[in-house]
């Protein structure tokens, strides 16, 4: 059956702009300071994920007590605010600009998920508050990617439903939990992490809503 989509769901990090470098950054101070071995690499796996999972995942089975991991997940969350601080419109990933206008123009309502409980902020520095009809973040729902729950906290808030929604999403969780919510999901990256999803494209910029729309 021909999905009729009504709205358009984009992730932040790594979709909109990339945040994903600076979480890389915050992570891997905090990871040298804890003398714990961590790379690009190993922060792929990051992409999308809470900030609790994100630490189990850079943890790596090491034991720390449930306090220090409070305060390890504040120092990163510390290091990450100081560099979003320096966003600006300018840090819009190409592209990035010209789809969601491509979007509103066309008539559908768009809105953001992300699990960032930072999302507001960087929204706010993009100059994009304005843009959405909704933002959803890391404080909407308890369950994050790759349960579908954000995603269709989302499509409830903007009064349509999962099946008319396309997702935009950089992170392999992020696809999952697309798809898991019955939604179109449009992956952005690399296929050896996005390749799961129903179109794929290397960047934002890359995208052809007429092919998503055919
Ligand atoms: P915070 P997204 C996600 O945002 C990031 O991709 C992920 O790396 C991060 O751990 C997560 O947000 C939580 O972020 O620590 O700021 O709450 O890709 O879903 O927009
Ligand atoms: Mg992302």
């Amino acid at each position: 059956m021909k999905r009729i989509l009504k709205a358009f769901i984009f992730d932040l990090d790594g979709v909109i702009t990339d945040t994903a470098e600076f979480h890389y950054q915050a992570w891997k101070r905090l990871a040298d300071e804890e003398g714990i071995p961590f790379t690009r690499k190993d922060n792929e796996e990051l992409r999308g994920v809470s900030r609790e999972r994100s630490l189990e995942l850079l943890l790596g089975g090491r034991e720390y007590t449930a306090e220090e991991k409070k305060l390890l997940m504040e120092r990163k969350n510390q290091y990450y605010q100081e560099l979003i601080a320096t966003i600006t419109p300018d840090d819009l990933l190409p592209g990035a600009a010209d789809l969601i206008k491509n979007i509103k123009e066309n008539g559908y309502k768009l809105a953001v998920a992300s699990a960032s409980k930072n999302a507001k902020t960087v929204i706010k520095n993009l100059g994009l508050v304005e843009a959405f009809d909704h933002i959803s973040d890391g404080y909407s729902v308890e369950k994050g990617k790759p349960a579908p729950d954000l995603f269709l906290f989302t499509a409830d808030k903007m009064g349509v439903l999962p099946e008319s929604c396309a997702v935009f999403e950089d992170a392999r969780s992020g696809i999952k939990a697309a798809q898991a919510a019955n939604m179109l999901a449009i992956g952005i990256g690399p296929v050896d992490r996005v390749g799961a999803a129903d179109y794929v494209y290397d960047t934002i910029a890359d995208v052809d809503l007429n092919e998503i729309l055919e």
